[in-house]
């Protein structure tokens, strides 16, 4: 599966830090170790706490791309930071850029934006689009497939290759009141994302969201990727650094015969 590395996000005081004081160091550290681990990308979020998000995205880039050669996921709700990260990138490492919902109130063309601007970028940059419209995010598994397919039909329309879209349901914490049951309704909506074109798109997550606030946030996340892997996720947003959520991917992998069994099946997957 690919694996994107959560760490370089400006949520993690660590990161908030090194960016505060322009600490390259500890990003390309934490871009190395990610690598090592078995991270397939990096995400880049620059968080909350910079005044200058497009700067600050330009500057975890160049500070990545200095040491490393991972591709990268620029992580942003803002078309504009995404953009500044652009101009920075190798492009020919492959990018993935994170995120555009289907539409919004305030910009109809949102998802057409991305997908433009992807294939400007070139052939390796692929995009994460949220099953989410301008009505917000769907809590049940019909509008997220209806709002999926309505992503896919778009990027076979603008002849966008679907191998190159991350459909994304969107995993919010199980902790919030009410919604204990969107897990499994995500399950249900990933089962079908996946036959809503040929060649399927990938299918993505931020499985960290889904623990959030809670006392076992490993048990949580390595649990419900196994489930999400068994029904058809092919990728997630996680926490590669934790060998306990690493070791539930291989085993997947293996039950699932992506992975061939051997005794040491742990120590080959990564
Ligand atoms: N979908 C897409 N992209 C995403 C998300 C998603 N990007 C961001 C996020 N969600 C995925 N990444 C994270 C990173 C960290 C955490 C959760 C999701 C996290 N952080 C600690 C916390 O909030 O408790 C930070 C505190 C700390 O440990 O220092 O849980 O859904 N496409």
């Amino acid at each position: 599966m690919l694996l994107i590395g959560e760490r370089i996000n400006g949520m993690f005081e660590d990161v908030k830090q090194a960016i505060a004081d322009k600490n390259k160091a500890v990003i390309q550290n934490l871009a190395a170790n990610q690598t090592k681990a078995g991270a397939t990308f990096l995400d880049v979020n620059v968080g909350t706490a910079a005044a200058d998000q497009e700067g600050t995205m330009q500057w975890l880039i160049e500070a990545i791309q200095e040491t490393c050669q991972t591709s990268l996921c620029l992580d942003s709700q803002k078309f504009n930071v995404i953009q500044a990260g652009l101009k920075v990138i190798n492009p020919d490492n492959g990018v993935l850029l994170n995120s555009t919902p289907l539409n919004k109130k305030t910009d109809e063309e949102i998802l057409d934006k991305f997908i433009e601007t992807a294939q400007q970028a070139g052939p390796k940059v692929s995009i994460i689009a949220l099953t989410m419209d301008k009505n917000g995010v769907p809590q049940d598994t019909d509008t997220r497939v209806a709002i999926a397919a309505e992503i896919v039909q778009k990027a076979m329309e603008k002849g966008f290759d679907t191998q190159k879209l991350f459909v994304d349901p969107i995993i919010l914490p199980v902790k919030v009141p009410n919604a204990q049951a969107q897990p499994q309704n995500i399950l249900a909506a990933i089962e079908q994302i996946k036959y809503l074109s040929d060649p399927a798109p990938h299918i993505t997550m931020g499985l960290s969201n889904l623990s959030q606030g809670t006392n076992e946030r490993s048990l949580i996340n390595r649990t419900f990727i196994t489930m999400a892997l068994s029904r058809g996720m092919d990728s997630a947003i996680v926490d590669v650094l934790d060998k306990d959520l690493m070791n539930a991917v291989a085993t997947s992998e293996m039950l699932m015969n992506k992975q061939i069994y051997s005794d040491s099946f742990l120590k080959v997957c990564f």
